[in-house]
This record gives C-alpha cells, structure tokens and sequence, in this order.
C-alpha cells in the first residue's frame, strides 16, 4: 500500500500516513461482550457489541498485514481498587430505573471480579486476543489517555494519527476520541467495528457529535473503504 492513504469520511476524506497511524481497539473485554459480564449486569444489551466481534477481527487483520501499530486497552481496576474513584463505584452500580445492581466493580461475578484487572472477564475476547508486540494499555476510567502511558507509547512510535474501534461508542470510544483529539491526533472512528448499549439512533447521534461542524473531534467513516485500502 502507498504510505499515504486516504477513505471517504464524514465530514470530509480521513488521509492518514500508514507508517504514523495507529489502530486504537477499546476495551474489547468479555465483561463488556459476553453474558454475566460487567456491561449485561449493568443493563447492557450485548447483542450490538457482540455483532462488532466478527469486523472487528476483520480490521484488525487488515491492520496486522500492513505492520500497522496495534494498540488493545482495558478498563480495569487494581485488586483493591485504590484506583477507583467512589463516584464511578457508586454511580456505576445504578440501573437505568436506579435500583441498586446486587452486583458493583470488584464483586465477584461469573467471570471473576468486575472490571478487576487480571480476572478472567477482564481480559479481552480470544477472537480479539493481542499479539505479541502489540501495546495493552489499562485504563482506570472512560478514556484511554486519563492516568494511562498511550501517550508515550504513541509519541515514541512518532504515531499522529488514530482508527478508532471498540466499546462502547457512546462511553470509551467517544471520550478516548475527545481525549485524543485535545492532544493533537487525527482520529477517525470507523462505524461498523464500534457499538454501544443502546439502540441505533444513540450511536448515530454519538457518531454524528464526532463529525459535526468540520470534524469538531475527528472524522467518521465505514469499514469497507478502509479495508480496501489496505488489502
Ligand atoms: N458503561 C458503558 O457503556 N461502558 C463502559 O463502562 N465502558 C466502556 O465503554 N468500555
């Protein structure tokens, strides 16, 4: 592929050199995919992010056989959850009609403790596994930058820009894509490899507020034109 490339986009064409960009794969763990996991505990409807699985494996392919520079994160907390602020293990424990979930981050659930780093349901999905060589960056709150290396980790691969995937779109993929936009990189969230919790109209919106008035946090564009240009 030319070292330069570029796909339609909203608002306008994403052009990105090869050698510099990044693919950012957001929490992409079975707590947010699969049954008994911290999202389905917290209300989440899985069948959306478990349909991202499949193009997602798609991308990362794509990405892995141009050499791209991979980076995985996790959302995730320490054993004694030292790095969990009260209000996210309060907050985070309300349903939608606000009663108390049985279960709160550090339980013990099916898969391991909730969001706990090391746990079983922690980690991410086997399809989606890292390589080795690729970055994991764990996180401790909605975006990938806050109190995490991914900004060294990028600098020292001199990487300027970024496509973005993963869950959920309304919760870390949107403010890892703020996040990184205030820090100078070029982002471009690609539609079918990232999914939410709710219905259609609360990703477009998500994906809409991305794009809107000239790329006010990045670009948004679809899967295919981005995998034509790099196969
Ligand atoms: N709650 C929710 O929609 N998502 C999260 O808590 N984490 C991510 O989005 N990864």
């Amino acid at each position: 592929a030319p070292s330069l490339l570029s796909i339609n986009a909203k608002p306008y064409a994403f052009a990105f050199p090869l050698r510099y960009t990044a693919l950012l794969v957001i929490d992409m763990q079975r707590d947010f995919l699969l049954a008994k996991g911290f999202g389905e505990i917290q209300g989440g409807n899985l069948e959306a992010v478990q349909a991202s699985i499949a193009p997602t494996k798609k991308l990362l392919d794509a990405c892995r056989s141009v050499g791209m520079t991979i980076v995985h994160t996790r959302e995730g907390h320490l054993p004694d959850l030292s790095d969990c602020p009260s209000s996210k293990l309060v907050r985070q424990a309300a349903a939608p009609n606000n009663t108390q979930h049985k279960l709160v981050i550090g339980d013990k659930g099916e898969l391991g403790r909730l969001l706990v780093r090391g746990e079983h349901g922690h980690d991410i999905v086997d399809e989606l596994k890292p390589l080795p060589g690729e970055v994991v960056i764990d996180k401790p709150g909605k975006g990938s930058f806050w109190n995490t290396t991914i900004l060294h980790q990028l600098k020292a691969r001199a990487i300027t820009h970024l496509i973005v995937s993963g869950v959920t779109t309304e919760c870390c993929f949107a403010t890892s894509i703020r996040e990184a936009n205030d820090r100078g990189l070029e982002c471009c969230g690609i539609e079918e490899v990232t999914s939410g919790y709710n219905d259609a109209n609360f990703k477009k919106c998500t994906l809409d507020m991305i794009h809107w008035s000239q790329g006010l946090f990045g670009f948004i564009a679809s899967l295919q034109p981005l995998l034509d240009v790099l196969t």
